[in-house]
């Protein structure tokens, strides 16, 4: 079997999605996701210039040997550019070796060892009534987890949660402020609030995105330890690994980090001591379905748990590679699922069902996701930016 043509296909849907098609002499098609969030371009060429020129006339079934001759190959190792490109190659020849073999990808990882695959939906407000009616409203949809962000008093914005960009000067970054004094003092009540609306037994998430210090990151575990969080996510810029020591010797409530990291070279020091309770990184950014396996086998065997990232900027070819490893590995904690928009859902027609807050990824072979080219081209590439934060001084800041 040859690999005879690969083509990188761009389209916004709602919001930018770069998917790399890779063709067979024998007729078979493989999907993987390239999509790297304000920065799609440069994956695309990264693909488009210096990968699928590589790829044409190679055995599509030589999976491992592919990796390695692109990862070593390049010789400038690493980064999310790189990772993300070559995670679409792997997630492809998957997708094909799979087709082929006539079975849904999770039996070729293993088979399935859970029925279905928790999940957790994403609630936000810019004060208490809005933040319930949004829980509320995810737990209509089926969600039995669910992570929560809310406004700061005195600041304009909710972060984490999606803005358009700013197109007043031209396309540019939305600016977002920050207060982490402000923040600490708030969110102990909020969670307070949410436990007092919402009982005692519903999982609880958040997410700091980068924004503390260590010792603030402890503190902050320490105030919502009696609100009985899932996790607290990425509560320090974690490549500084170490940091992560201070804040475990001073709070019990679990930490979840890695949706920035891209290799396990990213994760040594926080899974070898056990600083961390969840790996956080997505198929998309990690380099693949194979990386991420060897990732999952090594943090398993220090009690470490799975939790895939899946914001909307992971297209559904992403969303469905993560779902099979997550049918099929052993230590899986829980998937990060946003969901998508219309348009998006009838560019990638997918075999993957969400039912009662938990996904399945279907029996089709292969990953079981199709891209509809022609829904795709009626959506063309939008530039766009995730926004910058800034202190009340303008200092920038973590976003
Ligand atoms: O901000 O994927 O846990 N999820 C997140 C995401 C990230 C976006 C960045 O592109 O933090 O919503
Ligand atoms: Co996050």
């Amino acid at each position: 079997m040859k690999i005879v043509d690969a083509k990188v296909v761009l389209t916004s849907p709602g919001r930018n999605f770069v998917t790399l098609r890779i063709e067979t002499d024998e007729g078979v098609t493989g999907l993987g996701d390239a999509t790297l969030n304000g920065r799609e371009l440069a994956v695309v060429s990264y693909l488009t210039d210096h990968v699928v020129p590589l790829l044409l006339g190679t055995d599509p079934h030589r999976i491992e040997d592919t990796w390695q001759s692109l990862y070593r190959g390049a010789y400038w190792r690493r980064g999310p550019v790189t990772m993300a490109a070559i995670a679409a190659v792997d997630v492809a020849l998957w997708d094909i070796k799979a087709k082929v073999a006539g079975l849904p990808l999770y039996q070729l990882l293993g088979g399935a060892s859970r029925e279905r695959v928790r999940t957790y939906g994403h609630a936000s407000g810019r004060d208490l009534p809005e933040l319930f009616d949004s829980i509320r409203a995810r737990l209509e949809q089926g969600y039995q987890a669910i992570r929560v962000q809310t406004g700061v008093p005195g600041l304009k914005r909710v972060y984490g949660v999606r803005h358009t960009v700013d197109t007043a000067a031209g396309p540019r970054p939305v600016v977002e402020d920050w207060d982490t004094a402000a923040y600490l003092r708030s969110l102990p009540k909020v969670f307070d609030a949410v436990r007092q609306e919402f009982g005692p037994d519903l999982p609880l998430l958040h997410d700091a995105h980068h924004r503390l210090t260590p010792m603030q990151a402890a503190r902050l575990g320490k105030d919502l330890e009696p609100y009985d969080l899932f996790w607290l996510e990425d509560c320090t810029p974690a490549e500084n690994q170490e940091g992560l020591r201070l804040v475990r010797s001073h709070t019990t409530t679990p930490l979840a980090i890695g949706e920035v990291f891209n290799t396990v070279y990213d994760y040594r020091t926080l899974i070898g001591e056990q600083l961390i309770d969840y790996v956080r990184s997505a198929v998309t950014h990690f380099g693949g379905v194979s990386p991420l396996r060897k990732l999952f086998d090594y943090a398993a065997q220090y009690q470490i748990k799975t939790a895939v990232h899946g914001p909307e900027d992971i297209s559904p070819v992403g969303m469905a590679a993560a779902i099979h490893l997550d049918l099929a590995v052993h230590n899986f904690g829980i998937q990060e699922y946003a969901g998508y928009t219309e348009a998006t859902e009838a560019v990638f027609p997918h075999a993957y069902t969400f039912t009662d807050g938990h996904l399945h990824p279907g029996e089709e072979p292969g990953l079981g996701v199709s891209l509809d080219e022609e829904r795709a081209a009626a959506h063309p590439y939008e530039a766009a930016y995730l926004p910058i934060n800034r202190l009340q001084d303008g200092t920038i800041h973590d976003w």
